[in-house]
């Protein structure tokens, strides 16, 4: 065998081992195993399953949030509510006394059908809160009647008259 032919049995040989079975075999692996690693990080847009998850143009009750000028017992409530201002819904803040004297509205409880009469204390001794302004006025008349008028401080009567926010209690049931 001369050069010549010497050559091109070594080239053949390698070319050969190159392209063997098992050299085929694991360049389909490389490619498997790299599919996997690629594909879960592709960017899907969910987006769509997330808006079929919520319940569409459905916006949250808030007759039943007394943190929430829409919350039943506030329906003729004009001040602060004292439920953002470190009070409850009948107590007033830490550092504050109630109001003896008070206006006293109906509201209507849509969660059992029944009207209520709420009484509107002020909350007196510490400067006006600020958070939570509300301004119902169902069933409130002009100032010149001034017990179903709203729009007063009611603090008037305590020894500090400044006022601070406003609690809704319950103190009895309408006529149902
Ligand atoms: N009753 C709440 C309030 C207080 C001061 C002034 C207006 C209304």
């Amino acid at each position: 065998m001369n050069w010549f032919d010497k050559f091109f049995e070594r080239r053949s040989r390698s070319v050969a081992h190159n392209t063997s079975r098992r050299s085929a075999i694991t360049r389909v692996g490389k490619l498997v195993v790299g599919t996997a690693f690629a594909l879960p990080v592709l960017p899907f847009d969910r987006i769509g399953q997330a808006q079929a998850a919520e319940p569409k143009g459905k916006a949250p009750d808030k007759r039943n949030d007394d943190t929430a000028c829409e919350y039943w017992r506030y329906c003729a409530l004009d001040g602060f509510l004292c439920t953002c201002c470190g009070g409850t819904i009948s107590a007033c803040p830490p550092g504050t006394e109630v109001s003896k004297v008070t206006w006293v509205g109906t509201c209507h409880n849509p969660f059992d059908g029944k009207d209520y009469l709420i009484s509107y204390n002020d909350c007196c001794g510490a400067t006006t809160c600020n958070r939570c302004g509300c301004n119902g006025n169902e069933r409130e008349r002009p100032g010149y009647r001034m017990g179903v008028h709203n729009d007063i401080n009611w603090c008037m009567a305590n020894g500090s008259n400044t006022y601070h926010c406003t609690v809704a209690a319950i103190v009895g049931m309408g006529d149902n």
